[in-house]
């Protein structure tokens, strides 16, 4: 069932050959969650209806897709093989690809296949029908306990599956974070594909989310995950990041310091500021391990135990 999406790893190639041969070997995916059906489909732009764009992007954007045969939604994220090349990106998107359509996660946006004509890449992505997290962020200003920790129990999962995998670095600040239709987060990562929403022009180049060990350009292992758990944490519940500073050199030292101060406003569980106080840790070696943040009483007192936080409880 589904086995044969993305057969990467077989096919070697995948689109290499990004100068655009149209004639060069394709790749067989279907779409779909569970798609049962065992035809193997070569995808291209005519078997999609393309609606809405939901974001625009350096490399191009993303559209709300249809795919005609079997009506399922999709987002279908279109990149411009021209501006992959003069960024030098090809093989980066290659190793995201690879990475990403290995990944089955209920947390983690699924990446079900994707096509290539001579100027373009689409990638046909998992759709997230209540969009982006930090566009909802912005809205209620802060989440509350019992959502923040649903949401944070649900990264924690995602990350222990991918760590699990050997991946890492999974850069979880809210701008990758969608949400979808039952209210379930989903990490989408956007990485180097640079998602010019007004937000990020705004905290462009942040250090907001970073470790210690990566402001001061150390080595890093799976702790900087853990890391950033606690700062997304911190800024679902306080409606900031806790070392946010007027200039770069200020959020840097007050990383490097841990200087860690929590508003007075809204008041928060101690529970809350215990496990926040666990993750940001300076030595990743002593931050808390994923298993013992879901766990963590504050996760387990608070969280939807299905994992999923619907606006309806
Ligand atoms: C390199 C590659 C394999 C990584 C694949 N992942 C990405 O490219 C990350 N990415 C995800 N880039 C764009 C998206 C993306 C997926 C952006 C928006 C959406 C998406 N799925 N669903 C949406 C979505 N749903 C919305 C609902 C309301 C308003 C906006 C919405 N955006």
């Amino acid at each position: 069932m589904g086995e044969k999406e993305l057969n990467i790893e077989q096919e070697g190639l995948g689109f290499a050959t990004m100068g655009g041969a149209p004639e060069s070997k394709d790749l067989q995916h279907n779409v779909g969650p569970e798609n049962n059906s065992r035809k193997e489909k070569r995808w291209s732009l005519a078997d999609f209806d393309i609606g809405k764009p939901l974001g625009r992007g350096k490399f191009g954007n993303v559209y709300l897709a249809r795919e005609r045969e079997s009506k399922y939604v999709v987002a279908l994220k279109v990149l411009f093989k021209n501006q992959l090349q003069q960024s030098q990106v090809e093989h980066q998107l290659r190793r995201e690809i690879e990475i990403q359509s290995h990944l089955r996660h209920p947390n983690i946006l699924r990446l079900y296949g994707y096509f290539y004509d001579q100027t373009r890449v689409y990638l046909i992505l998992e759709y997230a029908a209540k969009g982006e997290l930090y566009k909802e962020l912005q809205r209620c200003r802060v989440f509350s306990e019992k959502r923040a920790a649903t949401y944070i129990a649900s990264l924690a999962r995602a990350l222990m599956y991918c760590h699990e995998k050997h991946v890492i670095h999974r850069d979880i600040k809210p701008e990758n974070l969608l949400i979808g239709s039952k209210g379930e987060l989903k990490i989408a990562d956007f990485g180097w594909s640079v998602h010019t929403s007004s937000r990020r022009r705004t905290l462009c180049g942040t250090l907001d989310y970073l470790p210690p060990e990566m402001v001061e350009g150390k080595e890093h292992d799976a702790g900087v995950d853990v890391w950033s758990l606690g700062i997304l944490c911190f800024e679902f519940l306080f409606g900031t990041p806790p070392f946010e500073a007027k200039k770069h050199s200020d959020t840097y030292k007050r990383i490097v310091r841990v200087d860690l101060r929590f508003p007075s406003k809204p008041v928060i569980s101690a529970a809350a500021k215990d496990l926040i106080c666990q993750l940001l840790v300076k030595d990743s070696s002593q931050r808390l391990p994923l298993q013992k943040v879901v766990s963590h009483p504050w996760i387990v007192n608070n969280a939807d135990a299905s994992g999923i936080y619907s606006h309806a409880s």
